[in-house]
């Protein structure tokens, strides 16, 4: 088995080699359609990589608790002054660890325990952080949670969009003290500027959760919540294609609040390595390239939702208008769920989650929804044409997943396919 060209300092540990080079088999000769993941580029990989990570540098540039910082002030302005300009914010934070963390920062520096927000249900979209009631969120905060419109069978206006007229009705009745926009599992357009209205009506806070879209936006492709929301947090390595983590962007009045709730109010020792990492990449999405790859990702969900409907897949919301298609299972086939769906569609070479879809009967764990993306893929060079192919794969996968043989021909056709679009000769070659 080949191992990845990153890999070779990593010497006299067998086990941890092979486990490497299994996984970048598993990479390069399966997939990758799981909406929040995308293959990071190698100079993102070596930042992750270097010698940043030895250094203590509890603090902020400036301001650390320990000597030896000069060097590493200097890369962390230099992420956050790349980031401020790339959304045109005021000011930056590079420091959460992750999503998650960024999220929990923001309540903790602009909200006091108990306070209300309103957000996305999990099940309608929203994320674990958006008040679920097995996250820590929801036992530090009151959360009310707005949904979809219902489901319609009008092609012109097939619902599931975020319900407005529920948003404002629930702001005017629980006056929360933020309004937070943003979903995990949505593929629409979220228009900031109807949210920015209901908060001013109400007086509360707008926090844009822009996670999965951070990407699309930075390239122009979906518009930029900064001018709109007071705060806006986001990963780093979903359609953005950093390295894993997350960042906050803020108006100058929230600076210092969204500064200490991070450190030392969430963290210790920020990663300097990730975050050079994420200065690569925000870099990297300045690049008029970046918005020739964004407005492919969304062509490119789009031809593989409309193949996928061909195929019998209900688009949840007929459609999509970014990097996922949330696929309703039930019409394909009744019996099959999310659950087996994505074992099923593992087996056949082709990674993708299970997802709960609006008013689902079946629990978070077996859902009777499927989530696909087109980040990673595109990041590998195919476009639409490629995308119909493995709707086609994965509706023959799906329908014949009783036989064996059928599934490994889907398999072979699925490698042959990746033989041709490895990410890192598509790199190589930018
Ligand atoms: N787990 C991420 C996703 O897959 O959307 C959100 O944090």
């Amino acid at each position: 088995m080949t191992s990845s060209p990153f890999d070779a300092w990593i010497r006299n540990d067998d086990e941890l080699t092979s486990l490497l080079a299994q996984e970048w088999h598993r990479q390069t000769t399966t997939l990758q359609l799981i909406a929040s993941e995308n293959f990071a580029s190698p100079a993102v990989l070596a930042a992750t990589g270097s010698i940043l990570t030895n250094k203590y540098a509890e603090g902020y540039p400036g301001r650390r608790y320990y000597g030896g910082n000069q060097v590493v002030d200097e890369v962390e302005d230099l992420a956050r002054r790349r980031l401020t300009a790339l959304f045109g914010a005021d000011h930056a934070n590079v420091q959460p660890h992750s999503g998650a963390n960024a999220n929990v920062a923001v309540y903790q520096a602009l909200l006091e325990p108990g306070d209300t927000i309103l957000a996305m249900r999990l099940d309608q979209g929203g994320h674990l952080t958006h008040g679920s009631p097995a996250s820590i969120t929801s036992k530090w905060w009151n959360f009310v949670s707005y949904g979809v419109t219902p489901r319609s069978d009008d092609p012109a206006n097939p619902g599931e969009l975020i319900d407005f007229d529920n948003v404002r009705e629930l702001a005017l009745q629980h006056r929360p003290k933020m309004i937070l926009a943003g979903a995990t599992a949505y593929s629409r357009l979220i228009e900031p500027a109807p949210f920015r209205e209901i908060a001013d009506e109400i007086g509360a806070l707008l926090m844009f959760d822009s996670a999965h879209v951070a990407g699309l936006i930075a390239g122009g492709s979906h518009p930029n919540p900064v001018p709109y929301a007071d705060v806006v947090a986001f990963t780093t390595h979903k359609t953005l294609r950093g390295p894993r983590g997350g960042a906050i962007v803020c108006r100058e009045e929230h600076a210092k609040k969204i500064d200490s709730a991070v450190f030392p109010g969430q963290q210790g020792g920020p990663l300097e390595h990730a975050i050079a990492a994420k200065a690569v990449s925000f870099k990297e999405a300045a690049q008029p390239s970046f918005a020739t790859y964004t407005d492919q990702i969304v062509a490119n969900a789009q031809a593989f939702g409309a193949a996928l409907a061909k195929e019998g897949f209900r688009n949840v919301s007929g459609g999509t208008e970014n990097h996922m298609v949330l696929l309703d299972l039930r019409e394909f086939d009744a019996e099959l769920t999310g659950k087996v769906a994505q074992e099923v569609l593992d087996r056949a070479g082709i990674t993708t989650n299970r997802n709960t879809i609006p008013d689902d009967p079946r629990s978070p764990f077996i859902t009777s929804g499927l989530r696909v993306g087109s980040a990673a893929q595109t990041t590998a060079g195919m476009k639409e044409g490629e995308f119909e192919t493995i709707a086609a794969l994965i509706s023959r996968a799906l329908r014949h997943r009783e036989d064996d043989a059928i599934v490994a021909e889907v398999r072979a056709d699925v490698a042959e396919m990746c033989e041709s679009f490895n990410p890192y000769a598509n790199f190589t070659k930018q």
